[in-house]
């Protein structure tokens, strides 16, 4: 995987003299020049506006808009590119099917589920639509290892569980969690699932037929992407009933001042000018993890893990927080004596970028009772050596308290 790094300037520069060791991919993942050229071109070549124009650059950037589209249904096995909405990202994707599905479908008294180990974002909306309804938020536990508990889950099923919102992969723990089960489990129930998949489309093939899932949402910048694009999956019967999002152009069939008609999938939940080179931008990014093979991806990636998971054990006062069997590109810990701030201010004068703090986490902070995390996450462009430098910065660390 070497050539690949070549793909990435951003990783040949130095930080503080050193050379940049970048391990902070589940925040964001750097850049290939390939995804950075299709949204300069867009830029430089056919800007224009999207779906309007019927002029020459209009018509151009619509296809090299919609042809992402397509890229995406492909890519996670969608059935149809109208199940394939653009949006913001991750939290965008979430908060629209609470303010959408969810409004529409949530009563009081009626149950949503989330885990223990979900990021902020697959929380938050969902306490505001249970707080709006009067509906109930259930928590799904997780094991000591950070291991989602399957039967504990299925315990909290009943007639009154109407949506159920689950990571695929836990940002803080690396966690994957049972999904075809969590979901096939669900459905018999009669409640859909939402699956948040930030952290698990840049590291596994993703097939959204074979899931069965309802809702699949995620982010461009973690997946070699750019940031503020992203994608929500919905079945076609569920975004065919539900409310749209937000008002605005493109998204309507005709308007008056007394009544107004709303366009169909997806073009409903797409208010406004998208994020045209964004969206460009993810299509290359398709390409890029297409062209390197996400199997090959989740192969090193798994490799990497596993090596780093057993040599940061030679750092005196390490604990690694999130052993699961089952876990994908995240690893990460705490030092004795020492916060996490601390340890990635150091790290960072050795050029290592690691991300520390409650990760959009508190609930898994509060599990295991920690004030923050240290976390080193990894894409496909990163090797063994610069795990050695992370753990000899981690020892000199541990030294130095
Ligand atoms: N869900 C998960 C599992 C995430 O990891 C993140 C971002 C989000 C949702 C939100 O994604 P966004 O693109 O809408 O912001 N996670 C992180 C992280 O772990 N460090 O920085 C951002």
């Amino acid at each position: 995987m070497k050539d690949i790094r070549s793909e990435f300037t951003a990783l040949s520069q130095l930080i503080y003299g050193k050379p940049l060791v970048y391990l902070d991919n589940a925040a964001t993942s750097q850049k290939p020049k390939s995804v950075i050229d299709a949204m300069r071109c867009f830029y430089e070549e056919h800007c224009a506006n999207v779906h309007r124009g019927v002029h020459r650059l209009s018509e151009l950037a619509t296809v090299h808009f919609e042809k992402a589209r397509e890229k995406v249904k492909n890519f996670i096995n969608a059935s149809s590119v109208q199940e394939i909405i653009f949006t913001k990202g991750t939290t965008d994707g979430i908060n629209l099917v609470a303010s959408t599905y969810g409004r529409q479908n949530i009563c009081a008294g009626d149950e949503i589920i989330v885990s223990q180990m979900e990021h902020h974002s697959n929380i938050v909306p969902w306490q505001m639509l249970a707080q709006e309804k009067g509906a109930i938020l259930r928590v799904a536990p997780i094991d000591d290892e950070g291991a989602f508990l399957f039967d504990a889950f299925s315990a909290l099923l009943n007639a009154k569980t109407k949506i159920v919102a689950i990571t695929h992969v836990s940002n803080a723990l690396g966690t994957v969690t049972p999904l075809k089960k969590i979901i096939e489990a669900s459905h018999a129930c009669g409640a859909v699932v939402v699956v948040d998949g930030a952290q698990a489309v840049p590291h596994c093939a993703v097939d959204v037929t074979n899931l069965d899932c309802d809702f699949y949402a995620f982010s461009a910048h973690k997946m070699y992407g750019p940031t503020g694009t992203g994608v929500l999956y919905g079945k076609k019967k569920w975004l065919e009933s539900m409310p749209p999002y937000q008002g605005g152009g493109d998204m309507i069939a005709s308007v008056t001042f007394e009544k107004t008609t709303y366009a169909k999938p997806p073009a409903k939940f797409e208010a406004g000018t998208p994020n045209i080179a964004g969206v460009i931008g993810l299509g290359a990014a398709i390409d890029f993890m297409q062209r390197v093979g996400v199997q090959n991806i989740a192969f090193v990636e798994n490799d990497l893990l596993q090596y780093a998971s057993i040599a940061v054990e030679a750092v005196p006062g390490l604990r690694k927080i999130g052993t699961a069997k089952h876990k994908a590109s995240v690893l990460s810990f705490v030092l004795k004596h020492v916060h996490p701030h601390d340890i990635s201010s150091l790290l960072d004068r050795q050029g290592v970028a690691i991300r520390a703090g409650h990760l959009c986490a508190q609930p898994v902070m509060q599990r295991f009772q920690v004030p923050a995390l240290c976390r080193a996450s990894f894409a496909v462009y990163n090797t063994k050596e610069e795990v050695d430098v992370l753990v000899k910065a981690l020892i000199k660390v541990s030294e130095v308290f």
